[in-house]
């Protein structure tokens, strides 16, 4: 009877040690792995926001809504396509449905002509309107990029507006500022 109550006794100790010691590992393990779990969850429910927080988000000037600008084969262009805005009516317009709050630089890459024929206005998350032109003429290259604060999580508005004529935009790369 006794032999009995002892291997009883041991066994509930065995069982609360189990449980403790369980309890005990499972918490820490616990919170990292819901950490890392939380980007995918974001993943998928606003990539827009995951884009612009890691790599660049690219967007082609040829999907943005035009007016007064045509869409135009330019070979090495990513797609194979930019846009040239006619005249000074000329605007390029896109909404991203969602960036994160925080700081950015607008990079448009495309190709100017000349040093008459290379600028375009950058509109970005309601700031004040930038005028922007490739370094070199007659290659595909970034222009001068443009910082900007998204104020809140939420749509940014860029507006590409008529510089100068025959400045060819073939996309447009926004990046986080760190
Ligand atoms: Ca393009």
């Amino acid at each position: 009877m006794r032999g009995a109550m002892l291997v009883l006794l041991a066994a509930v100790l065995v069982a609360a040690g189990c449980a403790t010691g369980g309890g005990k590992t499972a918490g820490p393990s616990a919170s990292p792995d819901a950490l890392a779990a939380a980007p995918d969850a974001l993943a998928s429910a606003a990539p827009d926001v995951l884009a612009a927080a890691g790599p660049a988000t690219v967007i082609e000037v040829e999907n943005f809504k035009l007016t007064k600008g045509n869409a135009v084969d330019l070979k090495d262009a990513s797609g194979g396509k930019a846009v040239v805005l006619t005249d000074e009516a000329g605007e390029a317009e896109y909404t991203l449905p969602s960036l994160a709050k925080g700081t950015y630089e607008l990079v448009i890459r495309g190709v100017g002509q000349s040093d008459k024929e290379d600028a375009v206005y950058v509109r970005v998350a309601g700031q004040a309107e930038e005028r922007v032109f490739p370094e070199e003429w007659k290659k595909l290259l970034p222009f001068k990029a443009v910082r900007f604060t998204q104020p809140a999580d939420g749509p940014c508005k860029i507006v590409l507006s008529f510089g100068e004529e025959n400045v060819q935009l073939d996309r447009v790369e926004i990046r986080p500022v760190k």
